[in-house]
């Protein structure tokens, strides 16, 4: 197996200055966890924000699904990011044309652009899309991840979808971060990679959802973040499962690494 850089010796590789210091909070805090926070109410996003905080490198969110979404949660949810030094992706998959998505990232009810550090879009449209969040986001200083795999059952992603997916990517250094992603997709250090459908027992759900266990995500594949959702957020004791799941990733990461 291939020795892996430390994630400090990657933020060396970043041409993003958010990748990089995405990277050395990874190092500082010693987590690669991801924090999916799929619940429907603001206070609830905030008490797993507060609660779980300590052990994450990012808080996921779904602002859509927040039923009672005001312009107060994303100040509130600031607040808790630096309290507990994680940063905040809105997982909206943008997908559309680069003057909608620019719209939709920075306009609207949710203003996107002011609140989350990470957006995430699909590269289907083409580079347009790129384009159009980066005159957004560039400025403020946020990062994109791009869509290469998902974790779905019967997905219509393809390896050389994939490939074209990093290909766009490498257009954009200073604005594309890394990809979502089930594995490694480059050999360049700078790209960080987060996986989604990960669970400490690898499985499924009902709607497709297809999970693999921390250490297939980071040793096999050779990803970078795990981001974890109802394996922590449905578990009794939620803090006690998000340390179990950060101690597995962290390990898992750093089975390969020099030091
Ligand atoms: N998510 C996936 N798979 C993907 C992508 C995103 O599960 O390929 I792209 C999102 C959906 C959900 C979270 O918000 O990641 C996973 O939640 P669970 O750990 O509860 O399955």
């Amino acid at each position: 197996m291939q020795v892996r850089f430390s994630y400090a010796e990657r933020a060396a590789y970043c041409k993003n200055a958010l990748a990089k210091k995405l990277f050395l909070l990874m190092d500082g805090k010693k987590s690669n966890l991801a924090l999916s926070a799929d619940v429907t109410h603001c206070e609830d996003v905030l008490a797993l924000a507060d609660k779980i905080g300590p052990e994450i490198c990012i808080l996921k969110i779904h602002v859509d699904i927040l039923e009672d979404f005001d312009q107060t949660f994303p100040l509130e949810l600031r607040k808790l990011a630096d309290k507990h030094n994680f940063l905040i992706f809105e997982d909206r998959k943008f997908a559309d044309i680069g003057n909608t998505v620019k719209l939709q990232y920075e306009k609207g009810i949710y203003h996107i652009a002011d609140w989350a550090d990470i957006i995430n879009a699909h590269s289907l449209p083409g580079s347009g899309i790129v384009s159009g969040l980066m005159e957004v986001g560039l400025k403020k200083q946020r990062g994109l991840l791009l869509l290469a795999e998902m974790s779905s059952a019967n997905n219509l992603f393809t390896k050389d979808y994939a490939m074209q997916t990093l290909r766009m990517a490498e257009q954009f250094p200073e604005f594309v971060i890394g990809f979502i992603s089930q594995q490694k997709l480059s050999d360049d250090p700078g790209w960080i990679y987060m996986t989604p459908g990960v669970q400490l027992q690898a499985g499924t759900d009902v709607l497709g959802q297809q999970y693999v266990t921390p250490e297939i995500a980071l040793v096999k594949h050779q990803s970078d973040i795990i981001i974890v959702g109802r394996g922590i957020i449905k578990a009794e004791d939620t803090l006690a499962e998000a340390r179990k799941y950060r101690e597995a990733g962290w390990k898992a990461y750093n089975v390969n690494c020099a030091k």
